[in-house]
């Protein structure tokens, strides 16, 4: 089979919620030796975007949202082992979460999967995290950078209590910032370290941050 067959049909999964095709898909995109961004970058998250796309248009709801999350969670699950680098060669130390009030973990999930890819250690805390947790995660794990992700208008100003907390105990701590409704703007305003749009490009941010 072809990288591009692999690459439609992990797409294919995730639009469709089919959780037998994404194992195949998935090994088989292992198999071919397809690197774990362009797995994630170019297949399974083209199909998330197919997923929030007809979502917005009401052309699907939430139970089937749900189900392609679940999908993309289980191609993840399939691909962390080959995401944790080895102990020794960590570049650094991550906290990753979900600000306060905010329950979406999909684009998170990815970029603790690009960073863990990229040989950081990545505590992630879930969802529904407060400034507080993020601090004492850091405190905890002597990490270099907390990433904040929001995906509603109404949880981006838990970002901006983010950047405040940290500059309120002048923790050396960098604050990086993504998810839909975020922007380069955005975290100019509120003080923030860094933005990244993508799980791609979060690497390269944070490698600049940690140097
Ligand atoms: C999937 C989804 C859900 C799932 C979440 C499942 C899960 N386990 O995460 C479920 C069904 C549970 C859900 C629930 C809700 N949702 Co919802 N959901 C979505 C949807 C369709 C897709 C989001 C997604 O996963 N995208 C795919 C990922 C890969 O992309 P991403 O998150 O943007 O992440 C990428 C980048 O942003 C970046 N990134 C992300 N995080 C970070 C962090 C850092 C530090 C960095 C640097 C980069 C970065 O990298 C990622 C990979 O490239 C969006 C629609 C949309 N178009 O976005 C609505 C959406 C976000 N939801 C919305 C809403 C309103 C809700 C609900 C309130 C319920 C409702 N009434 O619809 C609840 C939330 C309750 C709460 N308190 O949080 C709205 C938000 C509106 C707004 N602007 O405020 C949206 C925009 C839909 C809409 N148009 O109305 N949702």
């Amino acid at each position: 089979m072809s990288n591009e067959q692999i690459m439609a049909d992990l797409k294919k999964a995730v639009e469709t919620w089919d959780l037998n095709l994404v194992k195949t898909a998935t090994q088989q995109a292992i198999d071919a030796k397809i690197s774990v961004g362009d797995i994630i970058g170019e297949g399974l998250g083209k199909g998330m975007e197919v997923i929030g796309e007809k979502f917005d248009k009401a052309e699907i709801f939430l139970p089937q949202v749900v189900a392609a999350s679940k999908t993309m969670e289980l191609a993840l699950k399939i691909l962390e082992p080959l995401m944790t680098a080895g102990a020794g060669s960590l570049k650094g130390c991550v906290i990753m979460g979900t600000v306060e009030g905010d329950i979406h973990e999909i684009g998170k999930n990815v970029c603790c999967a690009m960073l863990r890819g990229a040989g950081y250690k990545v505590i992630d805390l879930g969802p529904d995290a407060t400034a507080q947790d993020f601090i004492d995660a850091a405190d905890e794990n002597e990490a270099q950078v907390l990433g904040g992700s929001a995906l509603m208008t109404t949880t981006l100003e838990a970002q901006r209590e983010l950047v405040e907390a940290v500059k309120e105990i002048e923790a050396p701590y960098k604050c990086i910032f993504g998810g839909a409704p975020c922007s380069q703007e955005w975290c100019d305003e509120i003080g923030a370290d860094g933005y990244s749009e993508t799980a791609n490009e979060i690497i390269g941010l944070v490698d600049k941050l940690v140097q």
